[in-house]
């Protein structure tokens, strides 16, 4: 225990001291399976959440091939320049059954990661015990505790993890293509109407006044839509992750967004909810660890199945009993099963 204690100060200094590599570490840490490395998570966020939270939040999801990873390249590179570090966390739902996107990521993000103040981290979605983004959230966190002023989320538009990053971020940026006519390019309707700016990017070239038009349709559409809870009207504009085009005027949306959200007092009330979501959420998540999922529980209970059975003990103990093996497995890290 006094090792582990000994980790976890290591893991907070050098969070706090913005080393990249102790930070992917503790990424690691948050997404292992052992629960004893879970504990020691739970122990390590506990001591950095009074360093979290100086960030804006920024989600940005599109289809496939939309140019997500290419926008934020660029875009990162406004945000490096204008003084501020970021972190991009890319969730892939596919990336565990290609392998190739991770890869494309890698090779478009190449610049960036090569820049100390920028850092950049992609999660499989497969690994995660509770769904789709489940640690991306910690990420979160150990970002701005390392220093980290724009937090950009990326996710992949195919329904799947959208609304779990809406519910961690400030701002939500959908990327779309010209020529989206009226289907959405595999987009849910839902998506569009929770985003805070519908950016059309690959506005360059040929593509210019296919792009002017589709922003024109979807400023249409979202005049049709209501207004957001937060009071902010969407924006829908055009960028070019190629030429740049479009790209200060989005930090400018997202700076303007947050300066209005933090007068109305909704920016802050957002958050608090999102904790308090996550709170509900990682309580039902370990009240849905199934005990016989730890094999020293499914041991004991086959042990003292056989001592009520020869009545040399109540039933009533006996459940007591595997009820304490259960939570000592649980604090001890024994592994899941499965
Ligand atoms: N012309 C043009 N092509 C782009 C732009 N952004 C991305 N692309 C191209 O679109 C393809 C998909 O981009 P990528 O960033 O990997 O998309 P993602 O799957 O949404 O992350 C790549 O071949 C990019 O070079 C842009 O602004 N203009
Ligand atoms: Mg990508």
């Amino acid at each position: 225990l006094n090792s582990s204690r000994h980790q976890t100060e290591e893991y907070r200094k050098g969070i706090l001291e913005g080393d990249r590599v102790v930070l992917a570490k503790a990424i690691t840490l948050m997404e292992s399976t052992l629960l004893r490395d879970q504990s020691q998570a739970d122990e390590l966020l506990d001591t950095l959440i009074s360093h979290s939270g100086n960030s804006i939040r920024i989600g940005i999801t599109g289809a496939p091939g939309v140019g997500k990873s290419t926008f934020i390249e660029s875009f990162a590179k406004i945000i490096l320049d204008s003084g501020k570090k970021i972190a991009v966390l890319t969730v892939d739902p596919s990336s565990q059954l290609t392998g190739g996107s991770i890869l494309g990521d890698k090779t478009r993000m190449e610049n960036l990661s090569k820049d100390p103040r920028a850092f950049i981290r992609t999660t499989p979605a497969g690994i995660a015990l509770g769904g789709v983004a489940t640690h991306t959230r910690e990420s979160i966190l150990l970002c701005e505790a390392a220093g980290y002023e724009v937090i950009v989320v990326e996710t992949v538009g195919t329904g799947q993890s959208e609304i779990a990053i809406k519910n961690m971020v400030d701002f939500f940026l959908l990327l779309m293509q010209a020529g989206s006519g009226d289907e959405l390019q595999g987009i849910k309707k839902g998506i569009v109407e929770m985003a805070d700016t519908i950016a059309i990017t690959k506005a360059d070239g040929n593509n210019i006044n296919p792009a002017r038009a589709t922003q024109a349709d979807f400023q249409h559409a979202l005049h049709l839509l209501q207004k957001q809870p937060s009071g902010w009207i969407p924006k829908v504009v055009t960028c070019s992750a190629l030429t740049g085009t479009g790209l200060p005027e989005i930090k400018n949306i997202i700076e303007e967004f947050k300066k209005q959200l933090l007068s109305t007092g909704y920016f802050e009330t957002n958050r608090q909810r999102q904790q308090t979501e996550w709170f509900t959420a990682h309580f039902n998540y370990l009240l849905s660890i199934n005990p016989r999922q730890f094999h020293e529980v499914t041991q004991t209970e086959a042990k003292l199945k056989q001592l009520v059975h020869a009545n040399n003990l109540s039933a009533r103990e006996a459940a007591r009993r595997l009820l304490d093996t259960y939570h000592a497995a649980v604090k001890g890290g024994e592994k899941f099963k499965g």
